[in-house]
């Protein structure tokens, strides 16, 4: 009974919230472009680290290695990118330059590349192989370049910088789109150098103008702030990263981990871990990816905390994704598909204490029809609002999954979630959470219910949700 009061409380607030307004709501703070949002959107996509390390089985070569140690039997770029779809994920981004300096494409700017190994009679290039194998799976190719070169006799000096980005230009401009430059901050303790990030930015952009770059502090998107693929509990999309650079000049972890409430720009967050305990092959790891559950721990403290998971599966000595690292990724991929399978919310009703004008617009089954760009929302002068999400029967209930609609900001600072445990007869509060943003699953003991009451606080705005699951 009071549960059907309740409702028609709900229903009471919302007819009286029709007071004319009917514009959508003014963006708060800095917002996605266009390029952060479709690639926010990509959510889970592959690394790979491949180079002579693969062959060498350290993790960090100091560039004299031979050439001729990169060496892969049998390269199959097309099994990788088969294999990254299979698991679910939306694109690759390669080590087409790793610390050892390295190149995995024929490039000019170096003598320690592909060209100067005997692999295919130096006619070889892997960034060729990789982005044609991505084109023909519909999977985005990004690539990794780091400044840090342990070969490159110009390193430390200003002209490096100018090298660097003429490398830059060669892989920007020969292999069509790139999604997502990854620039690491590492630059080693051996010797103090100014990379000019201006200048390097500068190139990306200026022959991949939608490209997001990543770094530290981004500007596309940044750093976690560890290799362990979890973000903070609480995590903005937005940082203050004036005076900060990548690498050393970086703002602490801590920061990078959650984001700035005030921060000035759209930086979203993005979690890279290895599947193994390197980041390159060794065949000393071959039975040591980590598990299904661990993976699974993963994807909810990053995607499930509002950052993307770039999840690294290293190649082999054959030049192939190993069969124990593709079928683990399957079984991560079968774990996610069963967690998700079964969407309590759909064919649920739902009611909201307050909805903007007019009411069928923003009206709280906007967050039940699996369409992104529509949402429900309140008057602007209501930052603090309820939802009620009723299910046709009691189920076992463990999980909720909530997007904010991010092109309007990050604006939910507040989340408690309540199940009204039917064997009990009472409300009982299961989770409770800070930030939202593009996507938040929030976990907790399972409880047998039929209605889950959601509390979203977005002072000083309203809150702006255009999806809610239940599982
Ligand atoms: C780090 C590098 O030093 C590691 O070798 C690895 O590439 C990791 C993803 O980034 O900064």
């Amino acid at each position: 009974m009071i549960r059907i009061l309740s409702v028609l409380c709900f229903s009471v607030t919302l007819f009286c919230a029709a007071c004319g307004q009917v514009a959508i709501p003014e963006p708060y703070g800095p917002v996605p472009s266009r390029q952060q949002l479709e690639w926010q959107k990509m959510e889970y996509y592959m690394f790979v680290h491949f180079g002579p390390n693969t062959f060498t089985g350290v993790e960090w070569g100091d560039g004299s290695e031979n050439p001729d140690s990169f060496n892969p039997s049998s390269l199959d770029c097309r099994q990788w990118a088969s294999t990254a779809k299979a698991a679910g994920m939306k694109g690759i981004i390669i080590t087409a330059k790793h610390h050892d300096g390295f190149c995995l494409w024929p490039s000019l700017t170096s003598t320690h590349t592909v060209k100067e190994s005997s692999w295919r009679g130096g006619k070889g290039d892997v960034l060729k192989e990789l982005s044609q194998a991505c084109r023909e799976y519909g999977l985005k190719f990004g690539v990794y370049l780091s400044p840090w070169d342990r070969n490159h006799p110009a390193y430390g000096t200003p002209e490096y910088n100018k090298i660097f980005a003429q490398a830059l230009t060669e892989v920007h401009t020969a292999y069509g789109p790139v999604f997502e430059q990854w620039f690491d901050g590492a630059c080693g303790e051996e010797m103090e150098f100014a990379y000019d990030w201006e200048l390097f930015i500068r190139t990306v952009y200026s022959h991949q103008p939608n490209a997001i770059l990543f770094s530290d502090v981004g500007p596309g998107c940044r750093w976690i702030g560890n290799e362990q693929g979890v973000a903070g509990e609480t995590n903005w999309s937005r940082l203050t990263t004036d005076g900060f650079t990548p690498g050393k000049g970086a703002p602490a972890t801590e920061i990078l981990n959650t984001g700035q409430a005030g921060g000035k720009y759209w930086i979203p967050g993005e979690a890279d871990v290895s599947i193994r305990p390197g980041w390159f092959y060794s065949p000393d790891t071959d039975s040591k990816q980590k598990t299904v559950e661990s993976l699974m721990d993963i994807y909810y403290t990053s995607v499930g905390r509002n950052a993307s998971l770039l999840l690294n599966v290293p190649p082999d000595r054959q030049g192939r994704i190993h069969r124990t690292d593709s079928l683990r990724l399957m079984e991560f991929g079968q774990a996610r598909e069963k967690a998700f399978s079964r969407n309590l919310a759909r064919g649920a009703r739902i009611y909201a204490s307050a909805v903007r004008n007019p009411l069928r617009m923003f009206a709280p089954k906007r967050m039940l029809d699996g369409k992104y760009d529509t949402y429900w929302t309140t008057d602007d002068s209501v930052s603090s609002a309820c939802v009620i999400v009723i299910l046709k029967h009691p189920e076992q209930v463990e999980m909720l999954l909530i997007q904010e609609y991010i092109p309007l900001g990050q604006r939910i600072n507040g989340v408690t979630v309540e199940c009204y445990d039917t064997r009990v007869g009472a409300w009982v509060q299961t989770a409770e959470a800070t930030t939202v943003g593009y996507k938040r699953i929030l976990r907790f003991p399972a409880i047998l219910t039929d209605s889950i009451r959601i509390h979203l606080n977005a002072r000083p705005v309203c809150p702006v949700i255009n999806t809610i699951e239940i599982y």
